[in-house]
């Protein structure tokens, strides 16, 4: 079943960051969507509850270097 996180993410700066955030996310196994805006520090992502965590997608944008509030 599908579980929307919204995530507030500081450290992206243009629109670089935000498909870098995508593209690492959606490369995570049970991620389905994701929405990344800089302007609004802000990530949504749409993801399989029983295929991942959150934990494991605030992990995925930390290792990019960005801060997930
Ligand atoms: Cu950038």
């Amino acid at each position: 079943m599908s579980e929307t996180l919204q995530l507030t993410v500081t450290g992206m700066t243009c629109g670089g960051c935000e498909n870098a955030v995508t593209t690492s996310l959606k490369r995570v196994n049970g991620v389905e969507e994701v929405s990344a805006s800089f302007k609004a520090n802000a990530v949504d992502v749409t993801f399989d509850a029983t295929k991942v965590t959150p934990a494991v997608i605030r992990t995925t944008i930390e290792g990019l270097g960005y801060e997930v509030g």
